[in-house]
């Protein structure tokens, strides 16, 4: 598995050129995507400024000496690439297994394009086999948790090693959905979008533009 998220991490790097400002993911998959990006800085004397998607990604690019820049202090994104948890045949994703779901959307927004990296799978029919993410505010969060339960998404916290509930890189709580085949991820983002106290939740609809899938057959690009 290792190997395909390595394969697809340099994929991705190669549609990187000096000049672009780029957005850096956040998962296992996507370090690999960093890692790349470093190595080019280091032997080809790429030149970009990166933007990251969590404290994670941060302390990577710079251990690597990528030139860091926030969200707000770049006019816009050139690329983002990032990694994602769930993906159907009309590139809906679900997205926020690594608890950054929130900032990942944010420089995801402002990115001219965008791609997803994955091993192949994640790849699935219907939206549902993963959890969905859900960024909120922790006063009220209880109650929106037994709102949840009360119309069946079967909420779970979501939980530290060390057994407290994460608090994300913005300071929220995840609640994690367990809805075993989301029918129309369209409709679910917006009765989300729509409940107080939801901050962002992890259904990225028809955001990606392009998703390079490592098989053991090889690496394909799917747009
Ligand atoms: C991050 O990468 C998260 O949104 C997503 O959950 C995760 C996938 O991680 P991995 O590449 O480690 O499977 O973008």
């Amino acid at each position: 598995m290792e190997k395909l998220k390595k394969e697809v991490g340099k994929k991705a790097a190669e549609y990187v050129e000096s000049g672009m400002i780029v957005g850096l993911g956040t998962g296992s998959t996507a370090a690999f995507f960093v890692e790349e990006l470093g190595r080019r800085i280091k032997e080809e004397g790429l030149k970009v400024i990166g933007v990251t998607t969590s404290h994670a990604t941060s302390a990577q690019a710079k251990a690597l000496g990528i030139p860091l820049k926030s969200i707000d202090e770049v006019s816009h994104v050139d690329l983002t690439v990032d990694g994602a948890d769930e993906i159907d045949h009309q590139l809906n994703g679900i997205k926020g297994g690594g608890a950054a779901l929130l900032m990942e959307k944010i420089v995801a927004t402002y990115s001219k394009d965008y791609i997803w990296i994955v091993d192949e799978g994640k790849l699935s029919t219907h939206l549902g086999s993963f959890k969905v993410p859900v960024e909120v505010i922790p006063y009220g969060s209880e109650q929106l948790f037994r709102q949840f339960k009360e119309v069946g998404y079967a909420p779970t916290w979501r939980m530290s090693t060390s057994g407290e509930k994460v608090v994300t890189d913005m300071q929220h709580y995840i609640i994690d959905l367990h809805i075993d085949k989301i029918e129309d991820p369209a409709t679910l983002a917006h009765e989300l979008d729509c409940t107080v106290g939801v901050v962002e939740h992890g259904l990225f609809n028809n955001m990606v533009k392009k998703v390079i899938v490592a098989g053991t057959d090889g690496v394909r690009i799917i747009e």
